[in-house]
């Protein structure tokens, strides 16, 4: 086993990987920038690097600052949390090549699944269902461009092999806006991510937003630990998560779950993944994979057991996995609240300092964050400053937990969006569950 970890993150999910390496026994060194001094899991670590400046591109995204940090520390090990450098293919090649762990799947991995074209063909070839489309990337020809969408129907969606997220894509409506869409959206994707390739797909009007958790080790055994909805989203802005997702019975569960594992076992997974998939009409269909921890992975810890980030750290230092499919049983309902520094009508960030916090409690809460009475939220990065996540045994009361939570949570001194939260936990259509990814956003009539 590693016994010093270099956490290269900041916030709550800095906080998250220091509380399983401190569980384990691994020591911790806490990496930041020069405004991130007094984060609560620099505090607390082991030992401590500043990077460099305030600036994401100059700190926490320069790759050879946070190499150097797990030199002069005689680190082993890098665990990247999510965004910054996590889904980045050079920098897991440059750690490995350096003689580090990087905690995460091979360089390769994140490379294929970072081309969305590539990601969906191979999981098409590993049985994994998928949104019809053009099966490859479109060519010049024109004539066979309007063909493929007329063969799949419109409305179909232009979406480019270097986007994903959201970003790069483009919905067409009629034969007449095909191809000029075509030209338009691979232009942008040119620009945006240096790659101009696009593929066509089905546009589903009114999915879901459904991903399925995996964990797979070096052995060749590979778990899922059910799926998680996400449709509680605002521009591509997870809001709020699940788990299980409303309405969906063990059958499709296992069905879509096994040909996740089954996928990793093919494709040579390593570590923590997620299936991201649209539902639609009881079907699934595959869009892209993330090969990073996410968020809102407390939900599925929740209702599993699974310390997911120990799993991760225990795959990267060669473990086989601690559970067999069988061991895995979904019990309760979870659900997690993103809270964010924002204006709660206008999202704007609301950066400051964080006069008085005090944190809900109680049965089944649970507040990851990094925040207390006094800190001041810069204004350099992501604005979410906690989740909290409520357990229950059943979705109800869950919902009740989460109602109780947000009437008792204060962070006194700048805006957050718990005004929201309050307001979707009495939400008719929430409380009935299974809103679909365009709700929050008809709901707040944009
Ligand atoms: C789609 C889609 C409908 N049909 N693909 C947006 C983010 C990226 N991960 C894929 N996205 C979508 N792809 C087809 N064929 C609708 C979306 C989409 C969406 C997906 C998940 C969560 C929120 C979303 C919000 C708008 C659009």
């Amino acid at each position: 086993m590693f016994d010093k970890i270099v956490i290269a993150n900041r916030g709550e999910i800095a906080l998250r990987v220091l509380r399983a390496c401190r569980e384990m026994g691994i020591k911790t060194v806490a990496i930041h920038s020069d405004v991130d001094a007094n984060l609560k899991h620099v505090l607390l670590a082991d030992e401590s690097v500043c990077i460099g400046p305030a600036a994401s591109t100059a700190s926490y995204l320069n790759i050879p600052a946070v190499i150097s940090a797990c030199e002069v520390t005689d680190a082993q090990a890098i665990h990247p949390g999510y965004g910054f450098l996590s889904e980045n293919a050079d920098f897991a090649e440059q750690v490995e090549k350096s003689g580090f762990a990087c905690i995460g799947p091979k360089a390769e991995t994140i490379r294929i699944m970072g081309d969305k074209v590539a990601a969906i063909e191979a999981m098409k070839k590993a049985g994994v269902p998928t949104v019809p489309g053009s099966d490859g990337p479109l060519g010049e020809d024109d004539e066979t461009n309007l063909r493929i969408a007329r063969d799949i129907g419109y409305p179909v969606i232009i979406k480019a092999a270097g986007g994903g997220g959201g970003r790069g894509m483009r919905v067409v409506h009629t034969e007449a806006n095909l191809l000029s869409s075509i030209s338009l959206t691979k232009g942008e994707a040119g620009a945006a991510f240096n790659n101009d390739m696009v593929y066509m797909e089905k546009f589903l009007e009114n999915p879901r937003h459904i991903e399925i958790q995996v964990l797979s080790d070096t052995h060749g055994n590979a778990i899922y630990l059910g799926e998680r909805d996400c449709s509680m989203q605002r521009r591509h802005q997870k809001v709020m998560e699940e788990a299980p997702a409303p309405g969906l019975t063990e059958e499709q569960r296992k069905f879509i779950g096994e040909r996740c594992a089954q996928a990793c076992v093919d494709i040579g997974y390593r570590g923590a993944g997620t299936f991201e998939f649209l539902y639609e009409n009881g079907e699934f269909y595959f869009i892209e994979m993330n090969t990073r921890l996410q968020v809102e992975h407390c939900v599925t810890e929740m209702i599993t057991g699974v310390d997911l980030v120990k799993e991760q750290i225990l795959i990267a230092a060669g473990h086989p996995l601690s559970y067999k499919q069988e061991d895995i049983v979904l019990r309760g309902h979870a659900l997690e609240c993103r809270i964010n520094a924002e204006d709660p009508k206008n999202f704007m960030p609301s950066p400051g300092t964080i006069e008085t916090y005090h944190p809900p409690g109680g049965l089944g809460i649970r507040m990851d964050s990094h925040i207390y009475s006094g800190y001041k939220v810069p204004p350099n990065y992501d604005s979410m400053i906690g989740k909290l996540i409520a357990y229950g045994p059943d979705r109800d009361s869950a919902i009740a937990r989460m109602r109780t939570a947000l009437s008792e949570i204060i962070v006194d001194g700048i805006k957050t969006n718990v005004p929201l939260h309050q307001d979707l936990c009495r939400d008719s259509a929430f409380i009935a569950g299974g809103t679909n990814i365009h709700y929050l956003e008809k709901k707040l009539g944009m």
